[in-house]
């Protein structure tokens, strides 16, 4: 069967669940949040990873409907943690470039007023290729996003081909450094200097900065060194299923 009709099948099905990966403060090791990344429990092939999936998506299209489905899911998770008394944390959801359009943020406002949600609950992760075509249309979408209190932040920072110009007129709360230059940390010099050139270019612009893929102490000193204001990765956690995201938000706590 070809993916794309699996994919479709899936969706109406309920084979798609939400992990939700925690987000640490550095400065007192909370956890402040989560990163809301969909997998596909297939009938076959067990639990399906998104880099198996989400390209095609996004090439087909189809990744509008995945991520409909997803902001609806962390929505409702979102009002049952909401409803069970836990402190509201910030649940990021991911959001490719054909999600990014002009029906976007209307969708977002009426899910959050439908399950009750106070909009700091919830966060947008785009990437730089979502800002690379008709930066003024995407400014005014991101711009209309922001008023309703959602927060946003800009994903795989630095490995795109956004313009530092470009950066200064994004409303945006948080830069998020790649895995990609986490993993360097500290033993080459490169991404080192790259990790910590972020994070200063987000405390001059007033933004926060979160590095993902820290898996190590030493990549944590030096990021907490550096400034770096929130964590995220394995040396914290994996993405867990929505239960045992609950038992460490109330183990923290
Ligand atoms: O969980 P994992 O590390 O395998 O995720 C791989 C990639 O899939 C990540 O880059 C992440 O941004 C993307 N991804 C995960 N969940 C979603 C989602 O709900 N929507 C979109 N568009 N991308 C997602
Ligand atoms: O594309 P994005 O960066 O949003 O996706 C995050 C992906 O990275 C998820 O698939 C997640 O499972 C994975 N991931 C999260 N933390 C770590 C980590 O510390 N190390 C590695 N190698 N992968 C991680
Ligand atoms: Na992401
Ligand atoms: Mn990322």
């Amino acid at each position: 069967m070809r993916i794309e009709t699996g994919l479709r099948q899936a969706l109406g099905s309920g084979q798609l669940e939400l992990h939700y990966q925690p987000k640490f403060s550095i400065a007192d090791s909370k956890i402040i949040g989560a990163e809301a990344l969909v997998r596909w429990r297939h009938p076959e092939r067990g639990l399906v990873p998104p880099a198996e999936f989400i390209p095609l998506a996004e090439a087909t299209g189809l990744v509008v409907q995945v991520g409909e489905w997803v902001l609806e899911a962390a929505c409702a998770q979102a009002q049952t943690w909401k409803d069970a008394g836990l402190p509201p944390i910030r649940l990021a959801v991911n959001v490719s470039a054909r999600e990014f359009t002009s029906a976007l943020p209307g969708r977002v406002k009426e899910t959050l007023e439908r399950y009750g949600l106070e909009p700091c609950w919830l966060e947008l992760e785009i990437t730089e290729s979502t800002l690379m075509h008709n930066i003024d249309r995407v400014i005014g979408i991101m711009d209309r996003i922001t008023a309703l209190g959602v927060t946003l932040s800009l994903d795989d920072f630095g490995t795109g081909y956004s313009s530092l110009s470009y950066l200064k007129r994004f409303p945006i709360d948080t830069l998020k450094i790649d895995r990609s230059f986490t993993t360097g940390i500290p033993s080459d010099a490169s991404d080192c200097a790259i990790a910590s050139t972020i994070i200063s270019i987000a405390q001059q612009l007033n933004h926060k900065v979160i590095a993902e893929g820290v898996e190590t102490v030493e990549q944590l000193a030096f990021l907490k060194d550096s400034g770096c204001d929130e964590v995220q990765g394995y040396l914290f956690s994996k993405p867990l299923p929505a239960s045992e995201f609950e038992k460490a938000l109330r183990e923290d706590w």
